[in-house]
């Protein structure tokens, strides 16, 4: 079967990448891994941003139309705060972005690079030049999160990855519950890693935050295929009952995007895709995503030409 059998969902701008380390205001090493929102009829961008030591911190980056244009704040926007802080230490890396309707805000979920590990920290932000920390919410090692935007029952929900044991048999992601967002438990494995050949063996993680849709919860998370060369980071979808997100409905077998462009199989880290946020707008989904560790790129889809394709993914 020749490659051009596969179905093209992700389309990627012909403008990429649209950000660069180039072309920052200030000194930077690598942007790549930025949450995304709309707001105030603009896309927004929070950006992972790697310095010359190592340490990253998120700057936002605004555009009209989402795809140029960029307005970038002349200055760091969240940075780690280590004296207050301390599991920060060696930097905060990609957000995912949620509104929260309920308490007005955008919570940030985001790791947190400590000397034990990195973990999953939290902040709420109305304007993204404030940002107010609750804190670190799940310990090392653990990272990929992302809230629900609503409640189930009466409790928040976060999707996360954390990484078990040498005896365990992958990394999976997890779902969890919390009636604050301070505290978390009920703790299950909702969507497991593969084995042997697949694309997605041993190791994944949630991509962009979960997408509410009639169908139920759009998931998107990349799955890590350890090569001669090299890890390989690709896409790939399921679906979750709109009602209760434990229950995973379907999920799809192939990769439906993958690293294939010079500026994904060069840079820091070669053959990465690696989306931390998407935008609905009608039926048109925005999905941004760091590439090769080392810029942002953007690929656009149909939301329907993804539902039609989860649906008809096995059952999980
Ligand atoms: O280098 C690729 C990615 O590796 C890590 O992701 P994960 O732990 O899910 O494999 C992260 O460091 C991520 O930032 C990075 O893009």
């Amino acid at each position: 079967m020749g490659n051009r059998q596969f179905r093209t969902l992700f389309h990627r701008s012909d403008s990429n990448p649209i950000l660069t380390a180039q072309a920052w205001p200030y000194p930077a090493n690598s942007v790549f891994n930025a949450g995304a929102a709309l707001v105030d009829r603009q896309t927004l961008l929070l950006v992972r941003v790697e310095d010359r030591r190592g340490i990253s911190h998120l700057t936002v980056a605004r555009s009209a139309d989402g795809v140029g244009g960029w307005v970038i704040d002349p200055h760091p926007t969240f940075t780690p705060s280590p004296d207050t802080h301390p599991e920060e230490v060696w930097g905060i890396e990609d957000p995912r972005l949620t509104w929260l309707d309920e308490r007005q805000c955008w919570a940030v979920a985001y790791t947190a690079y400590s000397p034990a590990g990195p973990l999953v920290s939290l902040a709420c932000t109305k304007d993204f030049r404030t940002f107010t920390r609750l804190g670190p919410v799940m310990p090392p090692e653990d990272k990929d999160a992302a809230l629900f935007p609503i409640r189930f029952d009466d409790r928040w929900a976060m999707l996360h990855r954390p990484v078990a044991t040498a005896a365990s048999t992958g990394v999976h992601i997890w779902v969890s519950f919390s009636p604050d967002l301070k505290h978390w438990g009920d703790h299950h494995v909702l969507i497991p890693s593969r084995l042997g050949g697949w694309w997605d063996a041993r190791k994944i993680g949630l991509s962009a935050p979960p997408l509410e849709t009639p169908d139920g919860w759009l998931i998107l998370y990349h799955g890590v295929r350890r090569t001669a060369g090299g890890c390989l980071y690709r896409l790939g979808l399921a679906l979750l009952d709109r009602d209760d997100p434990r229950r995973v409905l379907r999920r799809s077998d192939e990769w439906v995007f993958g690293p294939t462009e010079p500026y994904e199989l060069n840079g820091d880290v070669p053959g990465v895709v690696f989306p931390c946020g998407w935008i609905r707008d009608g039926d048109e989904i925005r999905l941004y995503y760091g590439a090769a560790d080392s810029c942002v790129g953007l690929a656009t889809a149909k939301l329907s030409e993804l539902l039609e394709f989860v649906k008809t993914s096995p059952a999980a």
